[in-house]
C-alpha cells in the first residue's frame, strides 16, 4: 500500500496481498481514481465528453427501509466491489467494454427533507439520462428509486408518454404490490403497485417468495400482474419446475423493457447485506440465464436497468461484488444485443 493516500486505503482489499495481478489492477485504479478523483465502474478509464453508450448511474437514496439500514452506502461499494470482477466475458469472448464508451456519474444528491422531495429529484436526475441516447444502469439505494426513474421514461423514444407500452421486469424475493408499508404509499415494499398506478402495461416478477394476502390477491386478480414463484422455478421436485416456461415467457416479451433487478431476488447466502436477504432464491446462474435471455429476445428491447437494494456491512463484501456482477452482466448483454 505504499504510496496511497488515505482516501484510496478506503478501498483497499486484503485480496490483494494474496493475487499479484490484482495488485496491478488496484495500481491502475488508483491511478485513475488520483486522476479523476472518483471511482469509475469496472475500474476503466473513463473519457469525461460524451456521447456515452452506457452509463451507471448511482442513486444513494435511503428513505423508507424497513429492516437493516445501509443501502445508502450500497452504489459507492458496489463500484467500488466492480474493480474486483474480471473484464473477460465469455459470451462476447472479449474484453469489456470491447469499444463501447462507459460513463460513471457522479452520485444523485441524497440531501433531501422530504420524501417527496427526493422522488422528484431522482426523476430530473434520471430524465437527462433515458432520453434513449445510452443506455441507463442505476444503482440503488432503495427499490424506491424505481418510480421515479418509471416516471422520467415517459418522454423515453420508446413510450412517446404512454407507459402501458412498458413491461417491467422485477428480480425479486417480494412482491413490492403492498399498497403502503408502515404507513406509507411511496416505499421499496409498494413500488410495483405504484408503478402500475403510473400506468405500466405489465409487469414479470421472477423469484417471488415472501409476499402478503394483499399481494397475492392482486397477483391472482390483475392481469397486467404475472409471477414466477421461486417455489415453482427452484422447485425440489424437477418435473414439477416452471423455469423452462418463465423463459420462454421472456423470450416472447415484446416492446420496450425495463430491467428492475432487486438483489435480494438472489439467495440470501449471495447477498448477506441487502435489507432483507430471503433464502431460496434465484441462483447466480439462473439470474444471468434470465438477463442474457430477456437482451437476447427478439420482439423486445431492454431500454434500460436498475439494480437495487445495494448494501454493504463489515466482515463480508459479498452482496456488493455480487451487485457488481449482475451489473456487469447486464453491461454484457447490452454489448451483444448492440452488436447484433
Ligand atoms: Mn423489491
Amino acid at each position: 500500500m505504499d504510496g496511497c493516500d488515505l482516501s484510496t486505503i478506503l478501498y483497499y482489499d486484503y485480496r490483494f496481498d494474496l493475487n499479484p495481478e490484482a495488485i496491478n489492477r488496484e495500481k491502475r485504479v488508483v491511478i485513475i481514481m488520483e486522476e479523476s478523483g472518483k471511482m469509475t465502474f469496472l475500474g476503466l478509464e473513463e473519457n469525461e465528453n460524451g456521447p456515452y453508450d452506457i452509463v451507471i448511474l448511482p442513486i444513494p437514496y435511503e428513505m423508507t427501509t424497513s429492516y437493516k439500514e445501509g443501502t445508502e452506502f450500497g452504489p459507492e461499494a458496489c463500484i467500488s466491489a466492480s474493480s474486483q470482477v474480471e473484464l473477460f466475458d465469455e459470451l462476447l469472448d472479449d474484453d469489456l467494454p470491447c469499444g463501447f464508451k462507459l460513463f460513471t456519474s457522479d452520485n444523485w444528491n441524497n440531501e433531501v427533507s422530504s420524501l417527496k422531495e427526493a422522488l422528484e429529484s431522482i426523476e430530473r436526475f434520471s430524465s437527462k439520462w433515458v432520453n434513449g441516447e445510452q443506455f441507463p444502469i442505476f444503482l440503488g439505494g432503495e427499490h424506491g428509486i424505481l418510480l421515479p426513474i418509471i416516471r422520467s421514461l415517459k418522454k423515453h423514444p420508446k413510450i412517446e408518454g404512454e407507459l402501458e407500452k412498458l413491461t417491467i421486469v422485477q428480480i425479486d424475493a417480494h412482491a413490492d404490490l403492498r399498497d403502503e408499508l408502515n404507513g406509507e404509499r411511496f416505499s421499496h415494499g409498494t413500488v410495483i403497485r405504484r408503478s402500475l398506478d403510473e400506468g405500466v402495461g405489465k409487469i414479470v416478477q421472477i423469484g417471488i417468495r415472501a409476499y402478503c394476502s394483499e399481494e397475492k390477491e392482486i397477483i391472482e386478480s390483475d392481469r397486467r400482474v404475472n409471477t414466477w414463484f421461486a417455489r415453482d422455478l427452484i422447485s425440489i421436485d424437477s418435473e414439477d419446475s416452471n423455469w423452462n416456461e418463465m423463459i420462454d415467457q421472456i423470450k416472447n416479451l415484446s416492446g420496450p423493457i425495463w430491467l428492475s433487478f432487486d438483489i435480494d431476488g438472489l439467495d440470501g447466502i449471495l447477498v448477506p447485506a441487502t435489507g432483507t436477504p430471503v433464502p431460496g432464491g434465484l441462483s447466480f446462474w439462473g439470474a444471468n440465464k434470465i438477463i442474457q435471455e430477456l437482451f437476447n429476445a427478439k420482439k423486445s428491447q431492454v431500454i434500460g436497468a436498475d439494480v437495487n437494494e445495494i448494501s454493504t456491512s463489515p466482515g463480508t463484501n459479498l452482496t456488493e461484488f455480487s451487485a457488481a456482477l449482475i451489473a456487469t452482466k447486464i453491461i454484457a448483454c447490452h454489448i451483444m444485443s448492440t452488436k447484433g
